[in-house]
């Protein structure tokens, strides 16, 4: 997989070389372009904004070097147009569509992403619609808060999407397992529309706490309940969002068992919603 990043810090994409992700691309699995894009600028001020028509406060970056800079990173012809085409721009805005879990896996299936990172009050809205003539644009946020720029978005985007590549992650099955339990393409797996509950390690006792004594049976088919129980009472405290669709039978219908736990947990599920 190809990323190319466009941004006016380029120093801000430094931790891309740590880690899981520095290693896959030591590898070869992933190959990072991070461009200035004040290299397209065309003044000797080297100037990317400029204030908004209409008034208000702020800044607004220019459409000419933004243009400039996506035709030539278009231009590296990263990935052969027989190998998958031409690559997908992501813009990260807080006014994007919500990046979840399925956006990473989606991602990860792309040979050629190119994330265009704004600074101010945003890229002057021409730049999208002309680039969307071209190419494939995608307008994503990654919550409901405000950054000062795209770069850490891309950042928290592309450790999700990494992580997912085949060969990045050490155990490809811990993927399947996460909360959300949409790490791999097909949707599903045993924490699907789920919040993971905890983990636990050696020592069995610790601090007078013991570690759950289920995980220590080897029964697998009882741990694999416990597991799930116990992720459906941390999805009923900290995501009563996530609840009402699992009510509803989204990802998939809940058994008897986890109507039970969530009742107990205080959410009453219709039994007559669920399929049997
Ligand atoms: Cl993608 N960009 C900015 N600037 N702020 C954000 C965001 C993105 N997602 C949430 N807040």
């Amino acid at each position: 997989m190809r990323i190319d990043i466009i941004t006016i810090f380029p120093d801000y994409f430094a931790p891309l070389g740590v880690s899981l992700i520095g290693k896959a691309a030591a590898r070869g699995d992933i190959t990072f372009g991070v461009h200035d894009l004040r290299d397209w600028a065309h003044d000797v001020h080297r100037t990317v904004d400029d204030t908004p028509f209409g008034g208000g406060p702020g800044m607004v970056m220019k459409p000419e070097p933004w243009g400039d800079a996506l035709d030539a990173v278009r231009a590296l012809g990263a990935v052969p147009e027989a190998a998958g085409g031409s690559g997908l721009l992501v813009i990260p805005t807080p006014a994007g569509v919500p990046f979840t879990q399925q956006h990473a896996a989606r991602y990860a299936a792309e040979p050629w992403l190119i994330f265009a990172c704004g600074r101010y009050e945003g890229i002057d809205g021409r730049v999208a619609d002309d680039a969307r003539s071209r190419m494939r644009v995608e307008e994503v946020s990654i919550g409901d808060y405000v950054l000062a720029g795209g770069e850490p978005a891309v950042l928290v985007m592309t450790e999700a999407i990494c992580r997912l590549l085949p060969g990045v992650l050490g155990n490809a099955e811990s993927a399947a397992d996460d909360s959300f339990g949409f790490g791999r393409l097909e949707s599903g797996g045993p924490m699907a529309g789920l919040v993971e509950g905890p983990s636990y390690t050696r020592p069995r006792l610790w601090r007078g706490r013991e570690v759950p004594p289920i995980l220590l049976s080897g029964d697998h088919a009882a741990i694999a309940r416990w597991r799930r129980d116990s992720a459906l009472r941390r999805t009923a405290r900290n995501r009563p969002d996530l609840v009402a669709r699992l009510a509803a039978g989204v990802p998939e219908p809940l058994d008897r068992r986890d109507r039970e736990v969530l009742s107990e947990a205080g959410f009453p599920v219709d039994s007559e919603d669920v399929a049997h």
